[in-house]
């Protein structure tokens, strides 16, 4: 038997300092999908435990690339908690990281309740706001390694977020030229065309997979609809930048 809250306890730790642990597959066999899931929810209930709130759900393994980087093909989903937040143009403070990467995506802000299986159409009527958006990912797990259920458990290695300006909920998401910068120089370049062929797309599976978790997403929620390119390592750099054509920039620099 999986001991959720045993595993949790260790991922949250590992969070905390910064400290990478071994993956949980291999050492304790095989994690079912519902019992990564479950570890996922249990890290999350130690943040907002410190006070920390829910704001919104994040979308992986949603573009080719990022199935290519990572060898694996299964969508995904984590949890979006408040002390992730990253203001556009503030600063990302390198140690609280173990070995952080990032990702362009593109980020929706919902105006009316979502979940299960709902149509593009629907998904849509309940999109407030889109934005361009920047996702520190920072796998807990040594090297940057891990099967689908460690990732799955380690909240879907999310760590921090970066939104750009929201723009109207009927700006064009479906072939955003996507331009990653890091210390100036180009790292990524792709469209949002990327993500399951249109961003939306992701959304729908958002409310899916969150729905089957037994979790309505929520109105003011953000939901960032996973990476269009693979994601580039933060290393020692100072400062990271996307160019989202008509959506805009976001960036933040690192210290
Ligand atoms: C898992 C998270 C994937 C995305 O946008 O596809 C993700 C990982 O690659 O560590 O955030
Ligand atoms: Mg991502």
């Amino acid at each position: 038997m999986t001991d959720i809250a045993t595993i949790a306890a260790r991922l949250d730790a590992a969070a905390r300092d910064a400290r990478a642990i071994q993956q949980i597959t291999g050492q304790e066999g095989e994690l079912a999908l519902s019992d990564a899931y479950d570890i996922q929810r249990a890290v999350i209930d130690h943040r907002l435990a410190r006070g920390a709130a829910l704001v919104g759900v994040k979308m992986g393994f949603t573009s080719e690339a990022k199935m290519v980087q990572m060898g694996l093909k299964d969508q995904i989903w984590g949890r979006l908690t408040s002390d992730m937040v990253v203001q556009n143009g503030g600063v990302l403070d390198r140690a609280r990281f173990i070995h952080p990467r990032v990702e362009p995506e593109v980020a929706v802000r919902l105006k009316a309740p979502l979940t299960g299986e709902v149509t593009y159409e629907e998904a849509l009527a309940a999109v407030e706001a889109v934005a361009p958006a920047l996702e520190i990912i920072d796998s807990r797990y040594e090297n940057f390694r891990f099967a689908l259920g460690d990732v799955v458990a380690d909240n879907a290695s999310s760590s921090a977020f970066v939104v750009g300006a929201w723009l109207p909920a009927d700006t064009d998401v479906a072939d955003v030229p996507m331009v990653m910068s890091v210390d100036g120089a180009v790292v990524e370049t792709g469209t949002s065309a990327a993500i399951l062929g249109d961003p939306i797309r992701s959304l729908v599976a958002a409310a899916r997979l969150a729905g089957a978790a037994g979790l309505t997403l929520q109105p003011s929620w953000t939901v960032m609809l996973g990476g269009a390119t693979a994601a580039a390592a933060i290393g020692l750099a100072r400062a990271v930048s996307l160019d989202a054509g008509h959506l805009g920039r976001v960036g933040f620099t690192v210290a």
